[in-house]
């Protein structure tokens, strides 16, 4: 069986946040492939246009079997069964699972896009990204995470919690 490294980004901003990010994390484990490495817990100050509460966000790194499509469409249902509503775009969620990298894989369809098409501007996914793959190579800029983050221009607070 071909396995893919997949970086994941999760985020909560709503309920018990942690709870949330462990719950996931957990049922990725359980169904989507084995949690190989984990960030700790980075409390961010919410990136987009709305007022809204803080967020926990985690970066996760797993070893799947499944396609790209599927492992999105897996994901989509872990959100949906923790009972995700999707009401506002950027608005707050009890759970996001966003797929960062997928391999070196360059995918644009309408249900998958990786690299995830905003990583390079979003601090409060690349600094936990950061901590756990510092020296990764985006495929499309050739950079390392830690170049990427350097270069960002993103004033979001991004604080370690432990
Ligand atoms: N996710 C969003 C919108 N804004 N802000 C932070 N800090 N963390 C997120 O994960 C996040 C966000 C949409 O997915
Ligand atoms: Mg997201
Ligand atoms: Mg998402």
């Amino acid at each position: 069986m071909i396995m893919n490294l997949v970086y994941l980004l999760t985020g909560s901003n709503l309920g018990d946040r942690i709870e949330n990010l462990n719950k996931a994390a957990q049922l990725i484990n359980e169904k989507a492939g084995k949690l190989v490495v984990f960030s700790k817990f980075y409390q961010t100050s919410p990136w987009g246009p709305l007022e809204q509460p803080d967020y926990i966000n985690q970066a996760l790194l797993i070893e799947t079997p499944l396609s790209p499509s599927s492992l999105m469409e897996l994901l989509l249902c872990i959100e949906e069964g923790m009972g995700r509503i999707r009401t506002l775009k950027y608005g707050p969620r009890i759970i996001d699972i966003d797929i960062l990298f997928f391999g070196n894989k360059v995918i644009n369809t309408p249900l998958v896009q990786v690299p995830h098409p905003a990583v390079q501007n979003r601090r409060f996914a690349l600094i936990p990204l950061e901590e756990i793959a510092a020296s990764y190579l985006d495929p499309i800029t050739g950079k390392t995470i830690s170049q990427l983050l350097s270069a960002c221009q993103d004033m979001g607070t991004v604080l370690q919690l432990n």
